[in-house]
């Protein structure tokens, strides 16, 4: 099945909002396949958000994510990646709909709670560049039969 990356930003690590978020991704049914708490330093934040160097409003973006460690995510599941996107709501957390991620918990476009891959492609790039091999675990639910129908998981094996 398909994995993406979240992480639980520093501003919702200080709000102590880790609980409610990755409650959030285990209800919808999504499987942790990797956790870890981590420092980003210079290096990491500088590839991580490479697309946006030369934006005003990156020196602001990089404190925010040096301001405490975050928690890495890997989830997995069916089209996880565009499902986790839609439940994570948009990078302006007060144009985020209600019942999102950033809708519910942020009022802020930079301080917003959690980044999610945008892409398949840039997933299994991100996915990298937080975990290593041994880091990710591939297991069984024992409850994958009623999370999906029956062509679905042939589908998204
Ligand atoms: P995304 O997190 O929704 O994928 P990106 O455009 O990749 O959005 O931006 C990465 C992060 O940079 C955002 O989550 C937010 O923290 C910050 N950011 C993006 N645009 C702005 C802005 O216009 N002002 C301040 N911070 C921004
Ligand atoms: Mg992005």
């Amino acid at each position: 099945m398909e994995k993406t990356l979240i992480l639980i930003k520093p501003n919702a690590i200080q709000r102590g909002l880790t609980g409610d978020i990755i409650t959030r991704f285990e209800r919808k049914g999504l499987r942790f396949a990797g956790i870890k708490m981590l420092f980003m330093d210079d290096e990491l934040v500088a590839e991580h958000y490479s697309h946006l160097k030369d934006r005003p409003f990156f020196p602001y973006l990089k404190a925010s994510m040096q301001a405490s460690p975050l928690i890495a995510c890997c989830l997995e599941g069916a089209e996880a990646v565009e499902t986790v996107r839609l439940m994570v709501g948009a990078t302006n957390s007060r144009k985020a709909l209600p019942g999102t991620i950033r809708g519910d918990f942020s009022m802020s476009g930079e301080q917003n709670v959690v980044h999610a891959s945008d892409s398949v492609e840039n997933a299994l790039v991100e996915i990298n560049r937080f975990f290593k091999p041994e880091e990710l675990f591939d297991y069984q639910s024992a409850v994958t039969c009623f999370e999906y129908g029956g062509e679905e998981t042939l589908k998204f094996k």
